[in-house]
């Protein structure tokens, strides 16, 4: 019986192996999302290459669109760049929503909002802060300034909203368009 019951959990890890490996949906964490309603500030923990999905051109295990950040039009927006990847550097802007992606790194949609070393990238466990006030509603990407990674599916999602009162974070599956 208790063998049974080793093999049962072996599958089980074998199981969660294959959904790290990105064949499956990723997960949002809430703990990637903090708000301070006293002074309207967001803090995004951004991660690239969180996991192996799409060769770890990824922001916190998402591509293409497939996550959404949306904050309160005139919040300060603070994203805490790290990059997860062991093999690649990585970087980050907040784009323009536009279509095709650019291959090379664009001038930000507000000041500030962008790492260093943009189109070199920041090393394995490099860090930067993005730090602007988000005073244009609309549609964004944060988008990987390396060249060719942001093409290659390395963008997430940013709403401005002018009808919302808090900051939140949703899988938004159908995200490429
Ligand atoms: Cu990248």
């Amino acid at each position: 019986m208790a063998k049974v019951v080793f093999v049962a959990g072996l599958l089980a890890l074998a199981t969660r192996a294959v959904a790290q490996d990105g064949t499956a949906s990723p997960t949002v964490d809430p703990r990637w999302l903090a708000a301070d309603t006293a002074s309207k500030t967001a803090m995004f923990q951004l991660i690239a290459g969180l996991t192996g999905a799409n060769g770890a051109l990824n922001f916190n295990g998402f591509r293409d669109g497939e996550l959404t950040l949306t904050v309160p039009l005139g919040w300060t927006v603070v994203m805490q760049f790290r990059n997860h990847d062991g093999m690649l550097p990585h970087s980050a802007e907040v784009i323009e929503d536009t279509h095709p992606l650019p291959t090379q790194p664009v001038t930000p949609a507000f000041p500030r909002a962008v790492t260093v070393r943009l189109a070199e990238g920041l090393p394995s466990e490099g860090r930067d802060d993005l730090r602007f006030i988000a005073d244009k509603g609309g549609s964004y990407l944060i988008f990987c300034g390396v060249p060719g990674h942001g093409a290659a599916g390395m963008w997430i999602r940013l709403e401005v909203s002018g009808s919302v009162r808090q900051p939140s974070l949703a899988a938004t599956p159908a995200g490429k368009h």
